[in-house]
């Protein structure tokens, strides 16, 4: 394996998202958004999401780790690793601080010119999301989310700005993170960070969820069809977050279920790469009278905004059994989870499986005949920070060097067409699931707790060094 080597121009990186690291939550006009109303939350508790900002609670998001401020020291630290590229997200509330302004924040425009021009001094190609759960929250109250139509051209407004204000110093784009995590449509947090919807008794979270997702398929596919007047070389893909679907066992009821699970959660991905629902996912839409509002426009707006490539994030794989509910009494893809008993879990829980990816990489390959982009993979686990203030990082190396084994079978046995490889948090910050600090992703440490106690300084852990080798040989040497 390790004269296998990746091809050139592979993008290794790292990855974040704006409210995740970026705090100055209230500087250069920044507006408030969805993330900056969730409290800290853990393992066991989850985050609260208050109504607007309540004084005297935690809120991790409003400071992070300060890259607001960071920013040069941060990049500089990610180009003395080697990195080719550096995926973030623009904060839609610096650039549409409510959302539904007619003009733009000219100071949040200028942050990320600077932060682009930045990356590019080092030769690091910016990535970037576009929403990554940071819905400007005052679309949430005035105009119920992606509940919306209207939220629609909101959006479309906030990507074309970004399209033109950066078509010389971005290339790479994606339109809304994790789009199908709100499968899992009775997570409140799923639900909020995707589409901007606050649950109350009298809603159907389900029904809510397909006609949220709908319009935001169609806000994609609209943006898309700008970005492409706007700058032809553009690459742009959709984010979802893969977790591919495993049957407990090999009972047929099981088989059947899994694949269930699978329809359930990733027809969003092929609205976005075909440009229509799949059969069964319309079924089931018709069937239930979910989604009452789509319109012919609509369904041609998304047969011509199709994405160039599938980005997507990779933690675990999620085994089904049918014993309690089979594939037709399936209602929430939640209540059929079952444990593998041939995979080790997390501090957090999460299964890991290095073979899963593989097994993704060439199921996704399969399916859509389209470049890939891994924006996402990596360990959230504690760290310790020893006396001469070294940090022994070991387990996160042995997950990494496990998955990018599989990576690169994939790539050099398989030939999956893979763009880049950026695992998240490459600094460590805050959690977008807990709220917390203390879940680390980082090869960079940063000195803050769950508290929000810290000096913030910036350190390098072991899997800094090992990563930096890792790119360096184009990943030959793991
Ligand atoms: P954290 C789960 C829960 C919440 C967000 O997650 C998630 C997932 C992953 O399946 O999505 C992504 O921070 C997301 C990032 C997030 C990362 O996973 O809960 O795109 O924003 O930080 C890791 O450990």
């Amino acid at each position: 394996m390790s004269e296998m080597k990746f091809p050139d121009g592979f993008l290794w990186g790292g990855a974040v998202a704006a409210h995740q690291l970026e705090g100055g939550w209230q500087d250069g006009g920044k507006g408030v958004s969805v993330a900056d109303v969730m409290t800290v939350g853990s393992n066991t508790t989850p985050r609260e999401i208050t109504d607007g900002v309540i004084p005297g609670k935690n809120y991790p998001n409003h400071e992070a780790i300060d890259f607001y401020h960071h920013y040069k020291e941060d990049v500089k630290l990610f180009a003395e690793m080697g990195f080719k590229c550096f995926r973030t997200s623009i904060a839609w509330t610096r650039i549409f601080p409510q959302g539904d302004e007619q003009e733009p924040n000219e100071e949040g425009l200028k942050f990320y010119d600077d932060l682009f021009d930045e990356c590019h001094k080092y030769g690091i190609e910016p990535v970037i999301t576009l929403a990554h759960f940071e819905m400007p929250y005052h679309l949430v109250e005035e105009y119920g989310g992606f509940a919306n139509r209207k939220v629609i051209d909101f959006f479309v407004k906030f990507a074309t700005t970004c399209f033109k204000r950066y078509k010389n110093k971005v290339k790479y784009w994606m339109t809304f993170n994790e789009i199908d995590n709100q499968s899992s449509f009775n997570n409140e947090f799923m639900m909020t960070t995707n589409s901007g919807l606050i649950f109350s008794k009298d809603t159907n979270n389900e029904a809510a969820m397909y006609q949220a997702a709908h319009y935001e398929l169609v806000a994609s596919a609209l943006a898309i069809k700008e970005a492409r007047k706007i700058n032809p070389d553009f690459e742009i893909g959709c984010m979802i977050n893969y977790t591919p679907v495993y049957p407990k066992t090999s009972a047929p009821k099981d088989i059947l279920l899994a694949q269930r699970v699978d329809q359930r959660r990733n027809w969003f991905s092929d609205v976005h790469v075909f440009g229509e629902y799949p059969k069964e996912t319309e079924a089931y839409i018709e069937r239930n009278g979910y989604r009452s509002d789509i319109t012919e426009e609509d369904k041609v707006i998304l047969s011509e905004g199709v994405v160039d490539y599938v980005g997507f994030s990779y933690y675990q794989s999620m085994t089904v059994s049918a014993d309690k509910i089979d594939a037709d009494h399936l209602v929430d893809p939640s209540d059929v989870i079952a444990k593998n008993d041939y995979l080790e879990v997390s501090d957090w829980g999460w299964p890991i499986d290095p073979i899963g990816l593989r097994y993704s990489l060439n199921l996704l390959t399969d399916r859509y005949h389209l470049p890939l982009f891994i924006v996402e993979n990596g360990l959230g686990a504690f760290d310790k920070v020893e006396s001469n203030g070294e940090i022994h990082d070991d387990y996160r190396i042995d997950y990494l060097r496990a998955h990018l084994e599989e990576v690169k079978k994939a790539v050099v046995l398989d030939h999956v067409d893979l763009m880049g490889y950026t695992p998240w948090g490459c600094i460590d910050l805050v959690s977008a699931g807990t709220g917390q600090m203390d879940k680390r992703y980082g090869f960079i440490y940063v000195d803050k707790n769950d508290e929000g106690v810290g000096t913030m300084e910036r350190s390098r852990k072991d899997s800094f060094y090992w990563y930096k080798k890792v790119i360096e040989s184009n990943g030959a040497d793991l």
